[in-house]
């Protein structure tokens, strides 16, 4: 039988301290990590042994966790093994020296992988290295999904929040199109 969803699913913590880098704020922004994961984690596997993974995301969303090595450090600390790295190219591609040598060092603890262009973008429309990063995955024997993560310039309230202010290809559904032909030619005709 299928674990339940709230099993499956990856979890995201969004931990925003944006123009306020104090170590009042840094302290009390680890205080409600903590909190946060104490409630999320599962470390009896009493609810089926959910998988909680953290997601680096770049300084402008952040000051704690920017990089994968931080985030290394942190799962490191934390040693438990459903507890692992969700790592997003978008936010790579801002922090990171090489989107290859980050999913090397991210290595059996990376949990899930969302993409993007740089900005925001259809996979293949910009200008991050694909190559790299399929070959580092398959380096890695990563098997996890790989999700497309971009944001509507469509709603008002959500695009100002997500600062999506413009429209990235010509429709929603040509974006979701092309985005899936581009990664199945980059990830799954790699043998
Ligand atoms: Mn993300």
């Amino acid at each position: 039988m299928d674990a339940p969803l709230t099993a499956r699913c990856a979890v995201e913590f969004h931990l925003l301290g944006r123009g306020s880098w104090t170590k009042r704020v840094c302290a009390l922004a680890w205080a409600r990590f903590w909190k946060s994961f104490g409630r999320a984690s599962d470390p009896s596997g009493s609810r089926g042994g959910v998988r909680i993974a953290v997601e680096p995301l770049c300084r402008y969303d952040t000051h704690l966790i920017n990089t994968v090595d931080q985030g290394v450090e942190l799962i490191q600390q934390i040693e438990h093994e459903n507890v692992g790295l969700l790592l997003d190219t978008f936010h790579m591609n801002i922090e990171e020296k090489s989107l290859g040598d980050a999913v090397k060092r991210a290595g059996d603890l990376l949990f899930h992988l969302q993409v993007c262009e740089n900005d925001r973008g259809p996979p293949g429309s910009g200008h991050i290295n694909w190559d790299e990063l399929a070959l580092s995955l398959s380096h890695t024997n990563y098997d996890g999904w790989i999700s497309l993560e971009s944001f509507t310039p469509y709603f008002e309230g959500f695009s100002e929040m997500m600062h999506s202010f413009r429209p990235l290809a010509k429709t929603q559904d040509e974006f979701a199109r092309s985005s899936l032909n581009y990664l199945k030619e980059k990830f799954l005709t790699r043998a």
